[in-house]
């Protein structure tokens, strides 16, 4: 059995005192961390101070991003090595929002991923498609190449640790959702990849989560099917009692 895993992505969004408010509501409420991984990926400038605030409690901290190398002359950009110095557990790796304004390539993801490995860091790695790419039937090949780009050169037990985000371009932040079979339909593809890249035990343990436009009111029906086990949420992780019930969903 696949522990669900439910990640909050704030993207630029709150302030320090909202950000420390959400966290301080969220640690009272009840929620089984043996049943539901529960993650907050926040910017960055809060990242010290969540891992502080969710200390003991439930609640794992994540970045949004991180650059590859250790440290160096990148102005702006923020290490693996540095985030795992502050305590920081997970990673979302190319995010659709990263690939399109900040140039993140198949490439670069590849290399994020292996840095997080290396500092001990969890990778949440996105994939998706254009709607363009589904009208033209290529979901299921575009998103199983991004999937090995991202794993290539990893040991079996890191792609296990792995967290397979499947986000379709054309359903994040419109509010239109994949229908929970479609959704279904291409994490199974991607476990088919995984399955024939690294064998079947790392397929079946390797979570995938499902994102775009995820809310109370449609992730029990993502949740009950076969190949997905969490999901990424923008929108609805920015209040505490929605992103509750999203965990609550999970255990
Ligand atoms: C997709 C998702 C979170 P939203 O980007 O990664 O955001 O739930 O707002 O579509």
């Amino acid at each position: 059995m696949r522990k669900p895993i439910i990640a909050g992505n704030w993207k630029m969004y709150k302030t320090l005192s909202e950000a420390k408010d959400f966290v301080e509501q969220l640690k009272d409420k009840q929620v089984d961390s043996s049943k539901v991984d529960a993650v907050i990926c926040a910017p960055a400038i809060f990242l010290d101070q969540l891992v502080q605030a969710t200390n003991d409690s439930f609640v794992a901290v994540g970045a949004q991003t991180m650059h590859e190398e250790k440290e160096g002359a990148f102005t702006g950009e923020v290490s693996g090595h540095q985030l795992q110095d502050l305590g920081v557990s997970y990673v979302v790796i190319g995010h659709s929002e990263r690939r399109q304004y900040f140039n993140e390539t198949d490439e670069s993801v590849q290399q994020k991923v292996k840095a997080a490995f290396e500092n001990n860091l969890t990778p949440i790695i996105c994939v998706g498609e254009t709607l363009e790419q589904r009208e033209q039937n290529e979901t299921v090949n575009i998103v199983s190449a991004q999937v090995m780009a991202a794993l290539e050169g990893l040991s079996e037990e890191n792609v296990e640790a792995s967290v397979i985000a499947y986000e379709p371009i054309w359903a994040i932040g419109t509010g239109k959702t994949a229908t929970a079979d479609d959704a279904n339909e291409v994490c199974q593809a991607i476990r088919e990849t995984i399955l024939d890249g690294f064998g079947e035990e790392v397929a079946n343990s390797v979570r995938i989560q499902y994102g775009g436009s995820v809310k109370p009111e449609n992730i029990e029906e993502l949740l009950s099917k076969e190949h997905i086990d969490g999901a990424l949420v923008g929108g609805a992780s920015l209040q505490v009692d929605s992103f509750v019930k999203l965990l609550e969903a999970g255990q």
